[in-house]
């Protein structure tokens, strides 16, 4: 049977990365029980502490496209699917593993992201997309409200009234409005998205991995925070990048006037 997530570990430097793939393109990668668990079992994988950063991609002409709606075909399945469950079980740990993780996470969005495939984009560090790419909070057309984080991320993004509009009319945003909207870091020619996302992730997997990981910490600790909470934050997290051996290293190659050998550890 075809794997419906793939893993490739690729090494620079003797610092690795992960590439984590969405694979089922006939489908526009939408999510089943199986694509969660290789999902969940890809992310424990990007967990190891010999991986420095993390691509996220989907194979074929889409990124995904949400909750696979066969799975809900009322024709089918005469019960209610009990959705509090599915988001609790299914769509809230990988979100929640994707925001642990203590590396940076590039999204690269090769195609159309729909739905909690939307979402899923969403919850990553670093959002790269194909100029062709497109986004849509596609819930509205089926009765149900933005999940995977949506309504945190989107009002965070774009504040509570685009974020509704967009949730509202289930509009389709290219790649280039959600640049303009601040979702998207940047856009890319379809063909080399890939290798763009592929320099980028080994370029921070050679970097100093818990800077980058108190950075991306800080970030979504500043969202509930009071500026008084995060002077403080901010003080502690950088007692531990101070104390880190790739802060030495950092100001001595500054100094030294060469590239830094970052190694990642504390
Ligand atoms: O239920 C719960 O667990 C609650 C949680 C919900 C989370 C959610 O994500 S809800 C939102 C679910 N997703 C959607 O509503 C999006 C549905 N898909 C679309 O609207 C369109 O497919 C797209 C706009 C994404 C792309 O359109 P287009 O024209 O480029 O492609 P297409 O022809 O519609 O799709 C290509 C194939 O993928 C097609 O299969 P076929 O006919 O060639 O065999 C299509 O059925 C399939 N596909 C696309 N999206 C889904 C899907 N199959 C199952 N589920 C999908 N979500």
């Amino acid at each position: 049977m075809t794997e419906v997530v793939l893993t490739k570990r690729h090494e620079t430097q003797s610092r690795y990365w992960l590439e984590i793939t969405l694979n089922r393109p006939d489908k526009l990668n939408a999510f089943t029980d199986e694509v969660f668990a290789g999902l969940r079992a890809a992310l424990t994988e990007a967990a190891d502490d010999d991986i420095s950063a993390v691509v996220l991609t989907g194979a074929g002409r889409g990124f995904c496209a949400g909750q696979d709606l066969a799975s809900r075909d009322p024709r089918i399945h005469d019960d209610l699917p009990d959705l509090g469950e599915t988001l609790r079980k299914n769509y809230n740990p990988i979100i929640t593993m994707i925001r642990g993780l203590n590396k940076p996470v590039i999204c690269a969005v090769n195609g159309v992201a729909a739905g909690a495939g939307a979402n899923l984009v969403f919850a990553c560090d670093i959002v790269l997309a194909a100029r062709s790419a497109k986004f849509i909070q596609s819930f509205a057309k089926i009765g149900l409200i933005p999940d995977a984080g949506g309504t945190h991320s989107l009002v965070q993004a774009l504040g509570p009234l685009r974020s509704k509009a967009w949730a509202m009319t289930a509009e389709p945003l290219s790649a280039e409005m959600a640049q303009g909207w601040g979702l998207v870091y940047q856009c890319f020619d379809d063909d080399v998205l890939m290798d763009k996302a592929r320099e980028m992730a080994a370029e921070l997997a050679r970097g100093a991995t818990l800077g980058l990981a108190e950075i991306k910490h800080a970030m979504h600790h500043a969202v509930d925070a009071t500026m008084e909470d995060q002077l403080n934050y901010e003080a502690d997290a950088q007692v531990r990048c101070g104390a880190s051996h790739d802060h030495h290293e950092g100001v001595m190659a500054f100094l030294e006037k060469r590239p830094p050998q970052f190694t990642g550890k504390a």
